[in-house]
């Protein structure tokens, strides 16, 4: 596609900027000299942060672990001030690390890459943008995010509509004005169970339109506590050493008990303390078999569904609102600050649109299957992401021989490590699929895979390998085994958008790595060991080098 003789060249590539690619460049550009440029289609830096502007947002991640750990000083300079950071405070963090480290000259901004085509011929990636820029690259680099394509459902009507409507990943940089308004929120994801008690207090009246029941635990959000942010300051190497080798990237305490061999009374204290300890201490400290064990993860569903009833007013809300359909934190474990109280507020109404399902959008409002017609000002789309694969799809990558990325993977992602795909040589990928990525906390798992690819990418120069591949058995045993772990879990008995659900005609596949943080790290590092076992490696026939 691209003319090489009149392009500019680069050792690297890195598409986002973002947590993945922040770090990616710093590490390319410092650590190995290399000539790297940044495509990023914000006009800032932040990826997720950047454009996730909700009322509300903010990260399930308590702050002190939401964090770069590379740089012990930044560590210790920075301080936050939410228990859990708020969307905004996240990006002022992420534009002082881009600042610190002085990485806005890499960075081109407001700038999408369109094409991305391995030259067999040269062995150079040819990188083309929706700015017309024509680059060849040696190596390139997703950090496109995992949860970066908003889907918007495609209900009939919605040209017609006279109001205002918002995707939540796409929110308007000067904010959205609600107050006397009619408000629709259409979704209860993480993105639906945060904002819904904003703009409840927000609007005038609010009507939430949910198809799935959600189990959510409270977050018991508060401002920082000065003593144990010291405490943690003074312990972040192990606290931080905890989080990679842990199941989730956080360092908290797993619990090894099961569900089962306690007595009902010890079992209900159990989930008390941790319901009113609130966020993902529930999920992690109660019983090991919650997620692997029908009969234990009844019991955690059972208690919650308990709380939902106590704690919602209207026997009628309450029953719409209890999750009976697929297992706990068999969908993204939500935690929440005030999400189900908010039923018990007159200016909000939940519709039930798993039965009756929104039929049209009219100029005027939403009409659903049973005839019933909600008259609003405002709608708000919380309908998730075409996940882990449609970024990749946004963009025209092709491998070896013309292969087209999409094309490969039709029927699911298959990669070796969630690090590559075999084909699409000398192209690494952040947190890609069948990585542990979107089951952990975020930054510990992309700390792990931009050092691993660098200390690959030095590697390879050490030893003057120009292209490197996945071998195709390898990435064959890898998407194997990432299966059988997930045949394991509660995960294969939701409709989520782990598996694609959310998204129609999209194969049923579990796109995440459920094996651990700890064990996959583990195993990177014992591939690494073995002298990178599972790549091919050869020499390209016309290296060429950047000025
Ligand atoms: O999206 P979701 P999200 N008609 O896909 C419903 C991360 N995140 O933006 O469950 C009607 O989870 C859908 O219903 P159902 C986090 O990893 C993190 O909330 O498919 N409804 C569901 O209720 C998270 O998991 C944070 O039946 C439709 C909702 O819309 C991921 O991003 C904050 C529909 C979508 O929920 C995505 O979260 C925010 C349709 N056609 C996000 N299509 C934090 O760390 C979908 N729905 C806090």
């Amino acid at each position: 596609m691209t003319d090489t003789t009149s392009t500019t060249h680069y050792d690297a590539v890195v598409i986002g900027a973002g947590f993945a690619g922040m770090y990616m460049l710093k590490k390319l550009r410092d650590d190995l000299g290399m000539k790297t440029q940044v495509y990023e289609r914000g006009s800032g830096v932040g990826g997720t942060w950047f454009w996730n502007r909700y009322p509300g947002a903010r990260c399930d991640s308590e702050s002190y672990i939401y964090c770069f750990s590379f740089d012990d000083d930044l560590l210790q300079e920075w301080n936050w001030s939410g228990k859990y950071p708020e969307q905004p405070e996240i990006l002022t963090y992420l534009n002082h690390v881009a600042d610190r480290f002085d990485l806005r000259n890499e960075i081109q901004f407001n700038t999408s890459v369109t094409a991305a085509h391995f030259n067999d011929d040269t062995g150079l990636w040819e990188v083309e943008t929706d700015q017309g820029d024509r680059v060849t690259a040696q190596y390139v680099v997703t950090a496109i995010g995992c949860i970066s394509t908003g889907q918007v459902p495609q209900i009939p009507g919605l040209d017609s509509f006279e109001g205002d409507w918002y995707h939540t990943g796409a929110w308007p940089h000067d904010g959205v004005e609600f107050e006397g308004k009619r408000v629709a929120v259409i979704g209860t994801g993480s993105s639906g169970v945060q904002s819904i008690p904003v703009i409840a207090r927000e609007s005038k009246h609010l009507t939430v339109f949910q198809r799935t029941p959600q189990y959510t635990i409270p977050a018991r959000h508060e401002t920082v506590d000065q003593e144990f942010l010291k405490e943690v300051k003074a312990n972040y190497t192990e606290i931080m050493q905890k989080s990679k080798v842990s199941a989730a990237g956080m360092p908290y305490e797993f619990s090894e008990k099961s569900a089962l061999e306690v007595s009902d009374e010890e079992r209900t204290a159990t989930y008390e303390a941790l319901w009113q300890k609130g966020g993902f201490n529930f999920l992690f400290g109660a019983y090991a078999d919650i997620s692997t064990d029908r009969r234990a993860n009844d019991t955690a569903a059972e208690f919650i569904r308990g709380k939902i009833r106590e704690i919602v007013k209207d026997p009628e809300t309450a029953e719409k609102l209890l999750p009976r359909d697929h297992p706990f934190a068999s969908k993204r474990a939500l935690i929440d600050t005030n999400y189900f109280d908010t039923y018990n507020r007159d200016n909000v109404d939940l519709v039930d649109i798993r039965h009756f399902p929104i039929e049209e959008i009219t100029p005027t409002g939403l009409r659903t299957a049973d005839g019933e017609e909600y008259e609003v000002d405002t709608i708000v789309f919380a309908t998730g992401y075409d996940a882990m694969t449609g970024t990749f799809f946004n963009i025209d990558i092709k491998g070896r021989e013309g292969r087209e990325l999409k094309e490969k993977w039709h029927g699911g992602p298959t990669t070796y490590l969630g690090l590559a795909t075999a084909d699409f040589p000398n192209m690494f990928m952040i947190t890609g699929p069948q990585s542990p990525s979107v089951l952990s906390n975020m930054p510990v798992s992309i700390e792990q895979h931009v050092e691993w690819i660098a200390d690959f990418v030095e590697y390879l120069r050490e030893h003057a390998i120009d292209v490197v591949d996945a071998d195709p058995q390898a990435e064959v045993e890898w998407v194997q085994h990432v299966s059988d772990i997930a045949d394991q879990t509660m995960y294969m008995l939701a409709d989520s958008w782990y598996l694609g659900a959310n998204i129609p005609g999209k194969p049923r596949v579990f796109m995440p790595y459920a094996g651990g943080v700890g064990p996959y790290r583990e195993r990177c590092d014992e591939i690494a060991a073995a002298g990178y076992e599972g790549f091919n490696m050869s020499e390209a026939k016309e290296p060429v080098l950047a000025d």
